[in-house]
C-alpha cells in the first residue's frame, strides 16, 4: 500500500448529506425509487449508507495496521455470534440520531427497518457471543487487532416447535443480501488437504514435501467492527469455501462434466453450514475441515498480507498473538511450524521456540467430554504432514515429562498429546496447552478448577502457564441499545462516560437510596416488559403474566445447566396450587420465560424441551390460576430475542451445578439490565455474588467441593425423590401424564426415569435448596421497593463485567499489545 495514498474524503455527519447519501444508495445500489423500495431495500440502503460513513476510518486503521506494524491480536475463533449489525453500527458510527431524523423526514420508520434485519447466527451460544463482545471491545479499546473465522452460508438452525417438539429448520441468514460484508475474490488463498508427504530435496533438516491431493479456496469476506466513537474500524475477516478452478478444470478435461460440479460442491460444502453441537464434539471428518480451512487462510493471509514481504518472523512474537478460542483452531499450531520448516527452511528448534511464544490458548469448558479429540486415522488422512508434526510434538513433550518425573508412567500416559484409547487420537486441548505460552480459563472457579482438575499435570508442571481472564460482555450492545429507557437513566444521573468505562456505573450506589430514581428505574423495567410483551405476542401468542414477575431461563438446552430443576421447580408450584397446599393468591404472579436450542442428535435435551412445552401448554390453558402463572417458551431465542428480553427480566436463573459452567455470561447481562440472579456457586456468579452482595443475590445449592463429595461417595437420588415429598409430588405428577394428556411415555418416562435413577447433574440433591431460594425471592419480590434498591445495586455493582476489563486483562496478563489512538 502507498503511504501517499490520498485519504477519501470524510462523509459529513449531518441531516441532508445523510439523506442524499441513502436516496443515492436506494437508487444506485438497490435500483429503485423511493415510493417503490421495499422495507429490504430501505434495509439494505440504509445499511451501505451506514457503512460509507464508517469506510473513511476502517481504511484509515488499515493502512495504519500496514504502517505501524504494532502488535496485533489475531482472535482465532469458529464462531462469532454477531447480533444485527445496523444498530450497532449507528450508535458506533455516532449516527443514531442523524439516522432516525433523516428517515423520518422521508417518512420511514426505522422500526420497521430494523425488523427486516436478520442477524448472522454464527455461532452456538456463549462462547460465539464472547468472541462477537470480545472484537467490540479491541476496537473500543483500540486495540489493532482482526477477528479470523469462517463464513458459514447457513448459521445455528432456526428452532421451530412442532406439538412442542423441536423442529430444525436451516438459517438461510444471506437469502435477502449481507450488506456488512465485501467479498475479496481477488484476494483468495488456497488451503490444501489429503495426500501424503515424502522426504524433501534440499532444505532444512526435518523438513519433508506434502503432496496434498486436493485444494480449496477460501475467499475472505470482511467485516467492519468500528469501536465506540473511537475512530478505529477493525476488521473480522470471515473465510468462504470455493472450489478451485485448476481442481475442477482438469475433471472437466476429462469429460466428466457432473463429476466436476459434484467436486465444486464437495469442496463448497465446507463453509456451507456451523456444527450445532455446542459440547459434544462429533468427531466428524467436515469438521475438521472447517477447521483446518479457516486456520491455514488465516495465518497465511497474516503472514502474507499484514506482515510486509520479507518479515523476518524471528520478530513474530513481537507482532501477534494468535488467540485460540477453545480448541477449535489448534490446528493452527502444526500449520506454523509446517511453513517454518518445510516453506522457510529452519530447523525444528527454531521453529518450536518461536511457535510457543505466538498462542496462547482460551479453554471454555470444565466437561471432559467437551475436550475435541481427533482420530489419527482421521488426521492422517487429512492432514498427513500436520500429524507428523503432532507426534513430533509429541515426542519432545513426552521427554520433557520423563525427565521432570522421571519412572512416573502414569502420569506421561495422562499427560500425552497422543491418547492410545480407545483409538489412538489427538487431544487438541494437551496440544493446546504444550505449544500455548498461556493457558485460560474463563472466569476464577474455571480457572482454579482448571488448574486443579481438567488439566491438573500441566498446572503442575508449567504453573506459570495457567491464568484466569473472567469473561464480560460488551456494555454498548447490552445496555445502550438494548435497554435505552435505562441507559437514558444512567445517563442522565451519572453522564454516558460508563458506555466506555463500565466501572462508573458504580456512582449509582447512592441512587439505590434515591426513592425517585428507584420508581423511574420500576417505570422503564415495566415498559421494557411491554415491550417483550408486544414482541412474544407476534412470535406466537405468548402471553406474559401481567406485569408480574419475568422469571427467565436462556441458555443453550443442556443436562448440567438444570433446565430439569427449573421445571421441577414450576411444576412443585402448579402441584401445590391444584392440590391445596398452596393458596393461589399467595403466589406471585409470574412468567418464566426459556429460550434454549437443543442440539439437533441430543435426545434427552429434545425431550427436556417437548416436556417444558407440555408444562407451559397445560399452565397457559388452566383458567384456574387466573393468569398468575405462565410458562412462555419462544423458539428460536438468538441475539436479537436476548436484546428483547433481557431489559424486561426481573429474576436470573443461572443454576447449573456447580463446577460445570465454566463461566456463563448471560448472567452478566442480566445483572447488568437490574435482574437479580437465584444461582449457585458456579462459573462467573460467584463473582457476582461477591460484588453485588449477598443480600442481593439467591444462592442456593451445593458448592463445587460438596458436590463432587456427594458424586464420589456414591450419589442415589431415588433418596431424595424418597425423602422430599413436595420433589415426589412434582415428579409422580409428570410421570401420571397429567402435562402430556395422560400419555406417560415418551419423553415423561425418559426423563422421570433419568432423574430417579442417574440424575448425572444431581438436580435431586439441589431441589430442595432451591425451592427453598425461590421463597425467598417472593418474599423478597413483595416489597416492590427493597427489590428496586436491589436491583439498581445489581446495575452499580456490575461494572467489572465489561468486555473491556475482560479484554484490559488479555493485554496484561497475555497479549502485551498496546492500544494505539487513530486520533493521535
Ligand atoms: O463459553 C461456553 C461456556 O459453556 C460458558 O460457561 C462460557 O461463559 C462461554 C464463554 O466462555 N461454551 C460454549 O458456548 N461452547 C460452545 O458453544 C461450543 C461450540 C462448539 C464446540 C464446543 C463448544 O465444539
Amino acid at each position: 500500500m502507498n503511504e501517499n495514498t490520498p485519504p477519501v474524503a470524510a462523509r459529513e455527519h449531518t441531516v441532508e448529506s445523510f439523506t442524499r447519501e441513502f436516496l443515492r444508495e436506494l437508487n444506485f445500489s438497490q435500483g429503485v425509487d423511493l415510493d417503490r423500495a421495499s422495507d429490504n431495500d430501505k434495509y439494505l440502503a440504509l445499511a451501505k449508507t451506514v457503512r460509507h460513513y464508517l469506510m473513511t476510518r476502517w481504511l484509515e486503521t488499515l493502512r495504519n495496521q500496514y504502517t505501524d506494524q504494532a502488535k496485533t491480536v489475531a482472535y482465532l475463533s469458529a464462531e462469532f455470534l454477531l447480533g444485527p449489525q445496523l444498530e450497532n453500527s449507528m450508535l458506533a458510527a455516532n449516527l443514531d440520531s442523524i439516522a432516525a431524523e433523516s428517515l423520518r423526514g422521508l417518512g420511514i420508520d426505522i422500526e420497521e427497518l430494523r425488523g427486516v434485519e436478520i442477524e448472522p447466527g454464527l455461532g452456538n451460544g456463549g462462547l460465539g457471543r464472547l468472541a462477537a463482545c470480545f472484537i467490540d471491545s479491541l476496537a473500543t479499546l483500540n486495540v489493532p487487532s482482526i477477528g479470523y473465522g469462517i463464513r458459514y452460508e447457513y448459521g445455528i438452525f432456526r428452532q421451530t416447535f412442532v406439538d412442542g417438539k423441536q423442529v430444525e429448520k436451516p438459517d438461510d441468514w444471506l437469502r435477502l443480501g449481507s450488506p456488512w460484508e465485501i467479498a475479496h475474490p481477488e484476494n483468495a488463498v488456497e488451503v490444501h488437504f489429503g495426500g501424503h508427504t515424502k522426504k524433501a530435496h534440499g532444505g532444512a533438516e526435518g523438513a519433508r514435501a506434502w503432496l496434498p491431493d486436493w485444494h480449496v479456496m477460501a475467499v475472505p469476506y470482511n467485516y467492519m467492527v468500528p469501536g465506540y466513537r473511537n475512530g478505529r474500524v477493525n476488521t473480522l475477516r470471515l473465510w468462504s469455501a470455493k472450489a478451485t478452478r485448476a481442481f475442477d478444470l482438469q475433471i472437466f478435461n476429462e469429460g466428466d462434466y457432473e463429476e466436476a460440479v459434484r467436486a465444486q460442491t464437495f469442496a463448497e460444502n465446507i463453509s456451507k453450514v456451523i456444527y450445532p453441537e455446542d459440547s459434544t464434539p462429533q468427531g466428524k471428518e467436515l469438521r475438521l475441515q472447517q477447521q483446518y480451512f479457516f486456520v491455514a487462510a488465516s495465518l497465511r493471509d497474516f503472514l502474507t498480507n499484514v506482515l510486509p514481504p520479507d518479515y523476518p518472523l524471528e520478530n513474530l512474537p513481537n507482532r501477534v498473538t494468535w488467540q485460540l478460542n477453545d480448541t477449535h483452531p489448534v490446528i493452527a499450531v502444526p500449520e506454523l511450524m509446517r511453513i517454518l520448516i518445510d516453506e522457510r527452511g529452519w530447523d525444528w528448534d527454531k521453529a518450536w521456540g518461536i511457535t510457543q511464544q505466538v498462542f496462547a490458548y482460551t479453554c471454555h469448558t470444565l466437561l471432559p467430554e467437551a475436550l475435541e479429540v481427533w482420530p489419527t486415522d482421521l488426521l492422517g488422512k487429512l492432514l498427513p504432514r500436520h500429524l507428523e508434526i503432532i507426534y513430533q510434538i509429541n515426542d519432545e513433550f513426552v521427554d520433557q515429562v520423563r525427565a521432570a518425573y522421571p519412572g512416573d508412567e502414569l502420569r506421561v500416559r495422562r499427560m500425552s498429546i497422543v491418547a492410545e484409547h480407545p483409538v489412538r487420537a489427538v487431544r487438541m486441548a494437551h496440544l493446546a496447552t504444550v505449544a500455548g505460552f498461556k493457558v485460560n480459563g474463563v472466569a476464577a472457579l474455571h480457572s482454579k478448577l482448571l488448574a486443579e482438575k481438567l488439566l491438573v499435570d500441566f498446572a503442575q508442571m508449567w504453573p506459570e502457564k495457567f491464568t484466569n481472564v473472567t469473561n464480560g460482555i460488551t456494555p454498548r450492545r447490552f445496555v445502550r441499545l438494548s435497554n435505552p429507557g435505562l441507559s437514558g437513566l444512567i445517563t442522565e444521573a451519572i453522564g454516558d462516560g460508563w458506555i466506555t468505562d463500565l466501572d462508573q456505573l458504580s456512582r449509582l450506589e447512592p441512587l439505590a437510596d434515591d426513592a425517585e430514581f428507584r420508581r423511574r428505574f420500576r417505570e422503564i423495567k415495566s415498559s421494557n416488559k411491554v415491550r417483550l410483551a408486544g414482541v412474544l405476542a407476534k412470535r406466537g401468542d405468548i402471553e406474559l403474566a401481567g406485569d408480574g414477575m419475568v422469571d427467565a431461563m436462556v441458555k443453550r438446552l443442556h443436562e448440567y445447566k438444570r433446565q430439569s430443576l427449573k421445571l421441577l421447580h414450576i411444576v412443585s408450584v402448579y402441584e401445590g396450587i391444584c392440590s391445596g397446599r398452596i393458596p393461589l393468591d399467595s403466589v406471585t404472579p409470574r412468567t418464566f420465560v426459556f429460550g434454549a436450542k437443543a442440539a439437533p442428535g441430543y435426545v434427552r435435551a429434545k425431550e427436556t424441551i417437548e416436556l417444558i412445552n407440555a408444562v407451559g401448554r397445560t399452565i397457559n390453558a388452566d383458567a384456574s390460576l387466573k393468569g398468575r402463572l405462565k410458562v412462555a417458551f419462544p423458539a428460536n431465542y438468538n441475539v436479537t430475542l436476548a436484546e428483547v428480553l433481557i431489559p424486561a427480566a426481573d429474576l436470573s436463573e443461572q443454576i447449573s451445578l456447580a463446577g460445570k459452567e465454566a463461566s456463563g455470561t448471560g448472567n452478566m447481562k442480566f445483572a447488568l439490565n437490574g435482574a437479580l440472579t437465584i444461582g449457585t456457586d458456579d462459573g462467573a456468579n460467584v463473582e457476582i455474588r461477591k460484588l453485588v452482595g449477598d443480600e442481593n443475590f439467591f444462592l442456593f445449592g451445593m458448592d463445587e467441593p460438596a458436590a463432587a463429595a456427594l458424586q464420589a461417595s456414591g450419589y442415589h437420588p431415588d433418596e431424595f425423590y424418597e425423602s422430599d415429598a413436595d420433589l415426589k409430588a412434582a415428579l409422580d405428577m409428570i410421570a401420571s401424564g397429567a402435562f402430556t394428556g395422560g400419555d406417560q411415555g415418551g419423553a415423561v418416562t425418559s426423563i422421570f426415569a433419568d432423574l430417579t435413577e442417574h440424575d448425572r447433574f444431581m438436580a435431586l440433591a439441589d431441589f430442595r435448596s432451591y425451592l427453598d431460594a425461590q421463597a425467598k425471592v417472593e418474599a423478597a419480590y413483595a416489597d416492590q421497593d427493597a427489590w428496586s434498591r436491589s436491583a439498581v445495586l445489581n446495575v452499580a455493582r456490575s461494572g467489572f463485567f465489561s468486555s473491556d476489563r475482560s479484554i484490559r486483562d488479555y493485554l496484561d496478563r497475555i497479549w502485551k499489545a498496546k492500544p494505539i489512538d487513530q486520533n493521535a
